[in-house]
């Protein structure tokens, strides 16, 4: 997709967008408006009369497992990922090691799939510098114990001085004042280890937030990837062409020329504000502390640009969906390291770290142990408190089927593994004096070896002729098709 007009246009034409000509407001209003959107697997919402401002407000457009697909340029979130394998020709998950590090190079450099930079773009129409105001644009306050307005689906483009190369990463901002914003990047994310490598030299870091585009860049700004990868290159890959980028209008920061809205401005080493509280995606607020501020040198977009955002808070909420494709998108990376991983699940409930449900093709015993550390060391994986591990039979989409295995499965005392190791920053529950603790459960058929030499006991699964028999003879039967 060329730009958000055209994932609107693709909503709108599949059904899954309304537009709400009624007068709504930016402070609370569209926020509760979008949770029951959400909640209720509604569609997205294109707000064309927000009080006080000229720009529609878009909510909603990521927030189904369909609507993400459609994000990515496909159907289904499963065959995006297969095809995503197969263009970065990532080894197979039985492949040998040499095969795997020989493939290494080639993931950082797949064909045509750098960005390229583009003269102008829309995304140039209006521009503003000494005028630049971010009150005219009608960013959501979301919740009532809120500190003021958050920008929650910027795009925030920095780089390495260092290298020069360059880091997309999605972190929220509060709206300090009309050209003032915090800048809220964990401290391992990428955006903040840029951040650091300027202020060691003691200069300003200069910083682009783009809001819009192809939706795709809005998902690879959130994409966990390594340090050093650049996301547009994943976002190049995912189109199958390049991203179009514009020069920086007052810093040398390039962004999508297709970009709906561009903010411009540098983070000084030394400028620190008070940012939150924040009603976060962990269902609870996150209280004020202290971050980073950009002083806002421009603020450009189309003429009649749309304002993208999000809200985030008790699941089920957008963002989960966001998380979602991360899951489906990475999973055949993770299979060429933990090869016998063969399904996961981030539920919903679990935002993003608490919860892991993960089934395993089981040869050997305490395999559930060794696939619990390799994940706990991987990525932003290893924030996991919960981790789950089942058998391949499993269907871990179903938290109910899992924890019956748990149940059924598991003894509290043998199949338990409590350890430690980095908690999410948002982790309340974390203790902030020692190292925060995991559990992993192992919720596996057991091997002889690991019970003693006690066979285990085979799950009741139907006679398939019969199942067979039955499936085509139901309706003869008298019964309805929603019956069985
Ligand atoms: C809606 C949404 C809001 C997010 N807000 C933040 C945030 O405020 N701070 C942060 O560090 N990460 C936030 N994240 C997560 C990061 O975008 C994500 O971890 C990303 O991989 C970071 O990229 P980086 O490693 O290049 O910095 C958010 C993600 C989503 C989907
Ligand atoms: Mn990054």
């Amino acid at each position: 997709m060329k730009d958000l007009r055209s994932f609107i246009a693709r909503l709108a034409s599949a059904g899954q967008l309304r537009r709400v000509t009624a007068e709504v407001s930016a402070n609370l209003e569209i926020g509760e408006i979008a949770s029951r959107l959400v909640a209720s697997g509604g569609p997205a919402a294109l707000f064309e009369n927000v009080a006080g401002h000229q720009m529609p407000v878009l909510v909603g457009a990521f927030a189904s497992m369909q609507r993400m697909a459609w994000a990515l340029g496909g159907d289904d979130l499963d065959a995006i990922a297969s095809d995503l394998g197969a263009r970065l020709r990532l080894p197979a998950a039985d492949a040998g090691l040499i095969e795997k590090l020989k493939a290494a190079p080639r993931l950082l450099k797949v064909a045509g799939a750098a960005p390229k930079t583009v003269r102008s773009g829309p995304c140039r129409e209006v521009i503003h510098t000494d005028d630049a105001d971010l009150e005219h644009l009608p960013i959501l306050t979301c919740w009532p114990g809120d500190g003021g307005p958050f920008i929650t689906l910027g795009q925030v483009y920095t780089t390495d001085p260092a290298s020069g190369s360059r880091n997309v990463g999605m972190y929220r901002m509060q709206v300090f004042g009309p050209r003032r914003l915090g800048m809220h990047w964990h401290r391992d994310h990428d955006g903040a280890r840029n951040f650091r490598a300027w202020a060691e030299r003691g200069e300003a870091m200069p910083v682009a937030v783009a809001l819009g585009g192809d939706p795709v860049l809005t998902y690879a700004a959130t994409a966990p990837l390594p340090l050093g990868f650049d996301e547009l290159v994943l976002a190049g890959i995912l189109r199958g062409d390049p991203v179009r980028l514009v020069g920086g209008v007052t810093v040398p920061v390039a962004v999508p020329a297709d970009a709906e809205i561009v903010i411009e401005g540098t983070v000084a080493p030394d400028e620190t504000a008070v940012e939150g509280p924040f009603g976060d995606h962990t269902g609870y607020y996150t209280p004020p502390d202290t971050y980073p501020v950009m002083r806002v040198t421009a603020v450009t977009h189309r003429a009649d640009a749309i304002y993208p955002t999000t809200v985030v808070g008790r699941f089920p909420k957008e963002d989960c969906y966001l998380a979602k494709a991360t899951e489906r998108l990475f999973l055949p990376v993770i299979r060429t390291v933990v090869p016998e991983v063969v399904d996961l699940n981030l539920p919903l409930f679990g935002v993003f770290h608490n919860w892991a449900f993960v089934s395993i093709r089981k040869t050997h015993p305490w395999q559930a142990r060794k696939v619990m550390h390799a994940l706990w060391g991987l990525g932003q994986m290893a924030c996991t408190k919960f981790l789950v591990v089942v058998d391949e039979t499993v269907n871990v989409h179903d938290a109910e089927e899992v924890l019956w295995r748990v149940g059924a499965e598991a003894d509290p005392q043998r199949d338990l593994v409590v350890t430690t190791g980095p908690a999410d920053v948002l982790d309340h529950a974390a203790p902030p004096d020692r190292p925060p603790g995991k559990l992993g459960i192992d919720a596996t058929r057991k091997h002889p070896e690991e019970v003693g030499g006690r066979p285990w006991p085979d799950p009741i699964v139907p006679d398939p002729e019969v199942a067979d028999r039955v499936a085509r003879r139901w309706k003869e039967y008298g019964f309805d098709d929603h019956e069985t």
